[in-house]
């Protein structure tokens, strides 16, 4: 019995550091507009009708990524004010002050005609990476496949209970047919419900007493 309780106890601990440490990196992804701003205290970012690598928008800073050129303009009919890129579209975000959240809509051209289209030959179904960093260290990390389509927008966001201060998107599978990213928003609050990590942590401590249930019948 009291070995069993000590058991328990030692378990109940290691739940509690995992559950810690799976609650730090916990993130939400959102592919919903309405959920991402009905979840989140969001704030529209105004971007700059033109500008390069460096481009400044509130607190975020645009800069370009491997084989990449940034440059804001008004490109698609999709968008106001978006960012293009020169290359393959790799592009880097730098949050003065950090973020809880980021999302903006994308649209992946099917077809090759300006003002919405890819601008090369052959229109690849574009897949992204998106990952988020607070300093050097990796907070999470997902890829998302934007909706293949010349008059759709696709919503991509992240909410994570960590505060990052990077994003870094990575076009994983595509080639430099153009993508254009608009309407950057984010989230300087922290939620304070929702978190999945607390979900996490609370199935775990429920096995945890089931356990100890078990332990305590075998003892008995
Ligand atoms: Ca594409
Ligand atoms: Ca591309």
């Amino acid at each position: 019995m009291k070995l069993s309780t000590i058991k328990f106890l030692q378990g109940l601990m290691l739940v509690a550091s995992l559950s810690v440490s799976g609650l730090a990196n916990a993130i939400i992804i959102y592919t919903d507009a309405s959920s991402f701003q009905n979840d989140n205290v969001v704030t529209f970012v105004s971007t700059p009708s033109s500008g390069g690598n460096g481009s400044v928008a509130g607190s975020l800073t645009f800069t370009s990524g491997p084989s990449a050129s940034v440059f804001f303009g008004n490109f698609t009919n999709l968008l106001q004010n978006e960012l293009a890129l020169s290359g393959v579209e790799n592009f880097n975000v730098d949050i003065a002050g950090g973020a809880y959240a980021f999302g903006f809509d994308v649209t992946d051209p099917r077809s090759s005609s300006l003002p919405n289209g890819c601008n090369v030959s052959s229109c690849v179904d574009s897949v992204f990476s998106f990952s988020i960093f607070s300093g050097n260290a990796l907070v999470g990390s997902f890829s998302f496949n934007p909706l293949f389509s010349d008059s759709v927008l696709t919503f991509v966001g992240v909410y994570s209970n960590t505060l990052f201060d990077r994003v870094e998107i990575r076009e994983t599978a595509g080639t430099n047919d153009n993508e254009y990213f608009g309407n950057f928003q984010l989230s300087t609050v922290r939620q304070s419900v929702s978190e999945p990590g607390m979900l996490v942590f609370f199935s775990l401590s429920a096995l945890a007493l089931l356990n100890l249930r078990r332990k305590i019948k075998a003892f008995s």
